[in-house]
């Protein structure tokens, strides 16, 4: 399969003044399309991995080559991340599903609960990596964080996220991350993070 940098579906302005133009340019073109030349170039010699999508190297890593899995895993992961974190980005109002909000409501008491439990764990991880809403086994929905570019699917399919990263935020708000995590809610495709939601029952 072709392994492409994704278009985005909004301009890299849309998302001003809670995410700056030269942020997203730079983070889409250059960030994202690095973990993906970097992960085709990691699996040049076992091209069968290349036919698959990256969700499913990623979560059968020990079938990569052990001299390339730590590449794939960083690169890999970066492509799976980033594509994942623009498609729950939006410049427009959106609303979760009934279904979503009583089940964050049934995990986290509350939306707000919610937001404050994913935002520690955004703050709180230290140096690079991301927070993490994921559904698990049971169909439960989890917070947590990884670093790096790693990717929870030992706790289940993740269905938001949230790139913490210097290089998603510096520019705007240099060291206030808390800050870039409080405006980033203005900006979720609470649509697109319901759908994930359905697909992953
Ligand atoms: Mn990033």
């Amino acid at each position: 399969m072709k392994h492409i940098l994704p278009d985005l579906s909004f301009k890299y302005s849309d998302l001003e003044p809670y995410i700056d133009a030269k942020t997203m340019e730079i983070h889409h073109t250059k960030h994202h399309q690095a973990y993906i030349t970097k992960y085709v170039e990691a699996l040049n010699a076992t091209p069968s991995l290349l036919e698959k999508d990256v969700e499913d190297v990623l979560r059968n890593i020990n079938d990569v080559p052990e001299k390339v899995r730590q590449a794939v895993i960083n690169n890999g992961g970066g492509y799976y991340n980033h594509r994942l974190f623009w498609e729950i980005l939006t410049p427009e109002k959106t609303k979760m599903s009934s279904k979503l909000e009583a089940t964050i409501v049934r995990d986290f008491e509350s939306i707000d609960n919610f937001k404050e439990i994913f935002a520690t764990a955004a703050i709180t991880r230290f140096g690079s990596g991301w927070a993490w809403l994921v559904v698990d086994n049971n169909g439960k929905l989890i917070v947590t964080s990884t670093g790096n570019q790693d990717v929870p699917f030992k706790i289940g399919k993740p269905i938001f996220a949230l790139d913490v990263w210097e290089h998603a935020y510096y520019l705007n708000y240099q060291n206030r991350r808390p800050d870039y995590i409080k405006n980033f809610w203005h900006v979720v495709n609470w649509k697109k993070v319901s759908e994930n939601f359905e697909k992953s029952l």
